[in-house]
């Protein structure tokens, strides 16, 4: 494999590999997804059981759809497999090493027409609580997403602003949840950046992009026919970090065993399963 993504991540702070997987991990993960999509639409409302959360949004036009699922990989087989995939390891090991533990384990989808469903510009550090639990948050931590479908700017397409890796943590405008809020050229301009300056990450199904903690990104809506699937994965120096799921350990593969605190506080008082109030 070339390893000019390292340079490049570590210039820009994040990086593409093209063709990790294949048409037949693509074919299985897609499948994977609609697996996934169909026990969604079985709630009517957000549903949680331990670390997995099914988000249901309320669309304006298209009514109930299922936004993102996180910690599918506790009972699905395949995404399990996927996550601790030899061909990820490879990628992260220059970055980050091969002892890893996991702090983010999620599929979102992007259905064509829908109204909600941009992501406004953030940086990751922002969700990364309790700050004690997670050590050296700068060299530390990858964000990978797998494309799944072809991944454009029609289709809502992540964005990112090369270099903001060096910014340390800034303090976006209140806007209410990321997920519910658009991407907006404003909130670059309150912080003082130039909205030219931003990279859309043009994928193929089966590419794979990552970025750390402190990248500001985001994403726009979906103006085009098709969906977009990404299967996201973020992965952590185990020996820096209190929370997570081992992903690799000696540069093996770990599989998931009885849930451990990730990011739900009320793992082990309340694991659910039920329905979130706020809906
Ligand atoms: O799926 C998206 O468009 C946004 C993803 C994101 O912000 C993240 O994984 O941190």
């Amino acid at each position: 494999m070339d390893l000019g993504y390292v340079e490049h991540y570590r210039e820009q702070g994040y990086a593409v590999v093209r063709g990790v997987f294949g048409p037949d991990d693509v074919a299985a993960l897609a499948a994977a997804f609609d697996r996934v999509h169909a026990q969604g639409l079985d709630h009517h409302a957000s549903y949680r059981h331990g670390n997995v959360l099914f988000r249901i949004g309320r669309d304006p036009r298209l009514g109930r759809i299922l936004r993102l699922v996180q910690w599918p990989s506790y009972f699905d087989p395949v995404l399990e497999s996927y996550r601790r995939d030899s061909r990820l390891l490879k990628v992260l090991e220059p970055l980050i090493g091969s002892d890893l533990k996991q702090i983010i384990n999620q599929l979102h989808w992007k259905p064509p027409g829908a109204a909600v469903t941009e992501f406004s510009y953030h940086q990751d550090i922002h969700f990364r609580r309790p700050a004690s639990a997670y050590r050296e948050p700068g060299r530390s931590y990858v964000q990978t997403v797998i494309a799944v479908d072809p991944h454009r700017v029609e289709n809502g397409a992540i964005t990112v602003y090369p270099g903001s890796h060096e910014l340390g943590k800034l303090t976006f405008p209140e806007r209410g949840r990321v997920m519910d809020s658009a991407l907006s050229d404003r909130d670059l301009k309150a912080l003082g950046l130039d909205p030219r300056r931003v990279v859309h990450l043009e994928l193929e199904s089966g590419d794979l992009a990552f970025w750390g903690l402190y990248m500001i990104h985001g994403s726009g809506p979906n103006v085009s026919s098709i969906d977009r699937r990404t299967y996201v994965n973020g992965y952590v120096i185990a020996a820096n970090c209190d929370r997570g799921e081992w992903a690799f350990r000696g540069g093996q593969g770990v599989p998931l065993g009885d849930p451990v605190l990730v990011h739900y506080e009320e793992l082990h008082d309340r694991p659910g399963p039920f329905y979130l109030e706020e809906e």
